[in-house]
């Protein structure tokens, strides 16, 4: 059995565990405070396991550095679109992950909602888009659009896993289903 990763990372107040929660059923949702660690695990085939997990303390970067760099899927960089003080913050921990293992990233600008939020283009150009860098932009209340989200990290990797498919065409058929 193979488990792949995605991490979460982010300023604190972003929206990491909103996106967690959102990203399917309530009992899927795990919080372990032991390990100070929060996540989800996919089942994508017999052999094939797919966490996305997340610091709970999201200045430590410590459980990442458990993982196995090949194991390492992509990253989600978790930005609140409305607090542009927290930008650097956020680009900091981008360059930490990278600088850890060269992986797909998403910047997910979170809380589209809110009176003043940057678009998706303006907080992706102020953070960098390095190659393999990516940004969509996303409301982490709202589950069809953090669904929406993932899928976009999904179809960033499914050239180099095929085996996403089934994982991709069971998002895409929830998605939406549920406001
Ligand atoms: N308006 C709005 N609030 C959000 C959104 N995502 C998260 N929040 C709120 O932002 C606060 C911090 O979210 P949380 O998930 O705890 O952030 P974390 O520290 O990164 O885990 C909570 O009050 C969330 O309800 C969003 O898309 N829109
Ligand atoms: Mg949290």
């Amino acid at each position: 059995m193979t488990t792949l990763y995605v991490y979460v990372a982010g300023p604190e107040g972003s929206g990491k565990t909103t996106f967690l929660q959102s990203l399917g059923q309530p009992s899927g949702f795990i919080s372990d405070a032991a390990r100070a660690i929060e996540y989800r695990q996919f089942i994508v085939d017999e052999t094939l396991d797919l966490q996305v997990l997340t610091s709970i303390d999201s200045s430590r970067f410590d459980c990442l550095l458990e993982i196995a760099q090949r194991d390492i899927l992509g990253y989600i960089v978790m930005v609140d679109s409305a607090d542009q003080e927290t930008w650097s913050m956020a680009r900091i921990m981008l360059a930490h992950l990278r600088g850890y293992s060269l992986a797909p990233t998403l910047i997910v600008a979170n809380k589209q909602d809110l009176l003043g939020a940057a678009t998706p283009e303006q907080v992706g150009a102020w953070i960098g888009m390095e190659s393999m860098v990516y940004v969509t932009g996303c409301q982490a209340t709202k589950p069809s659009s953090v669904r929406n989200a993932f899928l976009q990290l999904l179809f960033s990797v499914r050239h180099e896993i095929e085996r996403l498919d089934a994982l991709i065409a069971e998002l895409e058929r929830t998605f939406g289903s549920e406001e």
